[in-house]
């Protein structure tokens, strides 16, 4: 499984990156859009949510709980200084996905706990895209992770998220995680590499993880 991660840079705007993003294979969004007002995140997240609709994607909002049912969402995705899960979970009922962050194997354990769907662990490494960036994981972190989870018999996927290159994928997918979630490798492409092409890389890289 491969979620992008909207971000917005010179070239495209949030909605031409997750349009981007679709085009290319996913069909995972989630809408992470910092710093703007509740107006401009509905607008934007309601043209989000048709072109997923068209492509049969899953929708996900970055932090605003409240939004879900407003812009008809599939669910949100929830960091540790946004509404609790548990609490996310009462109010959106359980048909709804919940997502949330963690960077630790305590974290891991507190989200599934609180009744998440998925949870989205990093970063593997360094990265712009997210401010108050919490510590590196790298391959050795993830495997510790992982390892614990497994012991303590959590079952929802957990994906790898930060910093993450189309090369990275199969070392990524072979510590067992069970996808991965990226953002600026799609539109922050230097060499001007179209990012519909890097998704379809990143899609087949996975495709061969599963054989
Ligand atoms: N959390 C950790 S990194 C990140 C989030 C939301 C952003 C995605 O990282 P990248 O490097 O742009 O793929
Ligand atoms: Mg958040």
């Amino acid at each position: 499984m491969i979620q992008f991660v909207t971000h917005a840079n010179k070239r495209y705007d949030y909605l031409e990156g997750a349009q981007l993003a679709l085009e290319g294979g996913c069909r995972w969004i989630q809408l992470r859009m910092k710093g703007t007002s509740v107006e401009e995140f509905v607008d934007v997240a309601e043209r989000i949510r048709i072109l997923c609709r068209q492509y049969e994607a899953v929708f996900l909002l970055n932090d605003h709980v409240e939004l879900v049912e407003r812009v008809g969402a599939d669910g949100v995705h929830l960091g540790k200084d946004d509404m609790p899960i548990s609490q996310a979970r009462s109010l959106l009922g359980k048909e709804k996905i919940i997502g949330g962050t963690a960077n630790t194997l305590e974290d891991v354990i507190r989200i599934y706990s609180s009744g998440a769907d998925y949870i989205g662990c990093g970063p593997f490494r360094f990265t712009t895209t997210k401010k108050k960036l919490s510590p590196i994981l790298g391959l050795d972190g993830y495997k510790r992770i992982v390892n614990g989870a497994k012991e303590y018999g959590i079952h929802i996927p957990i994906i790898a998220i930060g910093g993450i290159g189309v090369s990275d994928v199969t070392d990524i997918m072979r510590v067992g995680v069970n996808g991965i979630a990226i953002s600026s490798a799609i539109l922050n492409a230097d060499n001007g590499e179209n990012p519909v092409a890097i998704m379809e890389k990143f899609i087949n890289e996975l495709k061969s993880c599963n054989q």
